[in-house]
């Protein structure tokens, strides 16, 4: 496995400097940011982000991510030009080294949380999701400092009404025709597209959500065989569904999991949850379990320590202060660690 970091770009508090002073880190998961959802990343800004992991001595091999137009998504007529851009997009990332982009399917939000700041009896903060919260929130005006985009009232309101359209069967066949459209671009830089499961995994706001669990894995593997269709396997996200049975899923698709963003959840009822760090013993979900399931099925990708506490009185990015991941990196260093050599 390589040891990655997500970093925000410039406007991260967390220095390059410090990433790299993490044991065993091999670079940074990053993105483009500020171009507008659609464009192509150009040449130039990518190459420039490049050399500021260089100067570091961090890899840049990994996007999170380069987002999906929600025409795309919709399956509009202008899907067509978005996907030819995304496909640019994909060319010059691979000029610059990039093995691996990953993506999400989800219509309209990213991932959901109602408190970003949930405090624990020993202080620390983690982010926490209450179902009944959420939805006596104002869906038009959801934001999280995560998100890697977020739209307006008008838009929101534009966009569910164009998806009330849009079936589960109709999202899924948007995605492959997305998917195969990009295919020869993957095939010809070597770069492995890596799909992010839904978070939570399950439908948000009468919006469907498709990737979710084993199945959705299955049909993504059966509609497009293509070796660089892959996955972002993440622990948090379906680790949410309480049915999803994380080792099976981890040890089944070992070889085209790509990617794993691990972290730890609390069960507090049947759909709310919260962030627990990383350690096996924090929560619910059996981290020990699922590294080795990787491991033995042949993983042989990206990982990274996923969302953190805010600890020791750090003021940091909800999930993506410096303490707490580190302390993640270091745990999950042990772990694969001792797997490997058993
Ligand atoms: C949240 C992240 C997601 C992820 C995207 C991938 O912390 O895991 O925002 O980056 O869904 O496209």
């Amino acid at each position: 496995m390589k040891l990655t970091f997500r970093w925000y770009g410039e406007k991260d508090a967390i220095p390059l400097g410090y990433i790299k002073q993490i044991p065993n880190m091999s670079g940074v998961v990053t993105a483009v940011y500020g171009t507008p959802v659609g464009e192509v990343w150009e040449k130039e800004k990518i190459q420039k982000l490049k050399a500021m992991c260089d100067a570091q001595g961090l890899e840049m091999q990994v996007i999170e991510s380069v987002p999906v137009h929600e025409d795309i998504k919709l399956g509009k007529p202008t899907r067509d030009a978005l996907i030819a851009n995304y496909a640019r997009t994909i060319y010059n990332l691979g000029e610059a080294g990039v093995k691996c982009i990953c993506y999400n399917f989800m219509p309209v939000f990213d991932w959901l949380r109602t408190d970003l700041k949930k405090k624990a009896d020993d202080g620390s903060t983690s982010l926490s999701y209450r179902h009944e919260t959420l939805m006596k929130l104002d869906v038009k005006n959801l934001h999280l400092p995560g998100w890697d985009e977020s739209y307006t009232a008008e838009e929101i309101s534009g966009l569910i009404e164009e998806y009330g359209k849009i079936t589960h069967d109709k999202l899924f066949d948007n995605l492959v025709y997305f998917l195969k459209e990009i295919m020869p671009a993957c095939d010809a830089t070597g770069i492995n597209m890596a799909i992010h499961p839904d978070d939570p995994p399950w439908d948000m706001f009468g919006l469907p959500r498709i990737i979710t669990g084993a199945e959705s894995y299955d049909k993504m593997i059966e509609a497009v065989p293509d070796k660089h269709n892959g996955f972002t396997f993440c622990t948090g996200s379906l680790g949410a569904e309480r049915s999803n049975d994380l080792p099976a899923i981890a040890g089944k698709y070992a070889e085209r999991i790509y990617f794993a963003h691990i972290r730890q959840l609390k069960y507090d009822n049947e759909t709310d949850f919260t962030e627990a760090g990383h350690l096996t013993g924090a929560g619910n979900l059996d981290i020990y379990a699922i590294v080795k399931a990787l491991v033995k099925g042949g993983f042989d990708g990206y990982v990274r320590p996923d969302h953190g506490r805010n600890i020791w009185g750090e003021d940091g990015k909800p999930g993506y202060g410096l303490y707490d991941r580190a302390l993640g990196a270091c745990y999950l260093n042990g772990l694969f660690e001792a797997i490997e050599k058993e």
